[in-house]
């Protein structure tokens, strides 16, 4: 590879870390930028010049720039993967891939997270209605289904699929609603085998832990009393990525 790709972003972003989880599983050398959002660095014209949507993350790869997690992703593998396993040629494979992911940009990012993110970190809210909480568990219960035919959220191998839905999933069930493995028993077992892979922990884990925080810090009171009442008592989700 001749110039290095640039990787901007913040890794309590989970579209961000969807990003890092791809790079690690190709093993491909990047520079990572941090773009501070609290410091609304990304509306800074240096940045919008290279993403007028002005989210991270976006990858400068020589003259190119590529943004949204899932594009990226997708341009990672068919550039630089040995093969297609992780974004499949196949037309009927990639569209399971392409689907998940338009779930995962729609449903779980859109409407599940980025919606209780807004208000906590922008209007400085304390507490979380409690409808959002209904909404992220109607979203695992898609997520079973989904997980009800192969093993993997787009079919019998692991994909960009599993990465996308990985890092805002392990996001909800980290800070919002746990995970119950009575409840959602094949998604529970994904969560434990993409959190085995050798590097989910400093691509994703990390960066989930220090939002964790953030989220705990803002709405301290509700995020106990979300735990105490956990199904999952054990707290096996919290501690894993520790
Ligand atoms: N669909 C996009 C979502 C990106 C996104 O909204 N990122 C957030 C951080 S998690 C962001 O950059 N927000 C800053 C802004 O909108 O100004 C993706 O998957 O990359």
């Amino acid at each position: 590879m001749s110039t290095k790709l640039i990787l901007y972003g913040t890794k309590h972003s989970a579209p961000v870390r969807t990003v890092l989880l791809t790079l690690s599983a190709l093993d491909i050398e990047f520079e990572f930028r941090e773009v501070n959002l609290a410091a609304k660095e990304q509306l800074r014209t240096e940045f919008t010049k290279k993403n007028p949507q002005h989210t991270v993350p976006a990858l400068e790869d020589g003259e190119h720039i590529i943004v949204d997690s899932h594009a990226i992703a997708g341009y990672l593998v068919r550039k630089y993967g040995k093969d297609d396993t992780l974004y499949p040629e196949d037309f009927y494979a990639r569209a399971m891939v392409d689907q998940r992911m338009y779930y995962e940009a729609t449903t779980l990012f859109a409407t599940c997270l980025k919606q209780i993110i807004g208000p906590l970190f922008r209007d400085n809210i304390t507490e979380v209605p409690k409808e959002k909480f209904e909404q992220i568990r109607q979203s695992y219960a898609v997520l079973e289904a989904f997980l009800v035919e192969t093993p993997y959220m787009a079919g019998e191998h692991l994909t960009i699929a599993d990465f996308s839905i990985v890092s805002t999933t392990s996001t909800l069930n980290f800070t919002f609603v746990p995970i119950d493995k009575e409840q959602w028993p094949r998604l529970a077992d994904w969560l434990t085998r993409m959190e085995a892979l050798p590097y989910y922990a400093e691509a994703n884990g990390v960066g989930l832990k220090g939002f964790a925080e953030k989220v705990q810090s803002k709405m301290p009171k509700q995020y106990e009393k979300l735990w105490k009442k956990s199904i999952c008592g054990d707290q096996k989700w919290r501690v894993k990525v520790m």
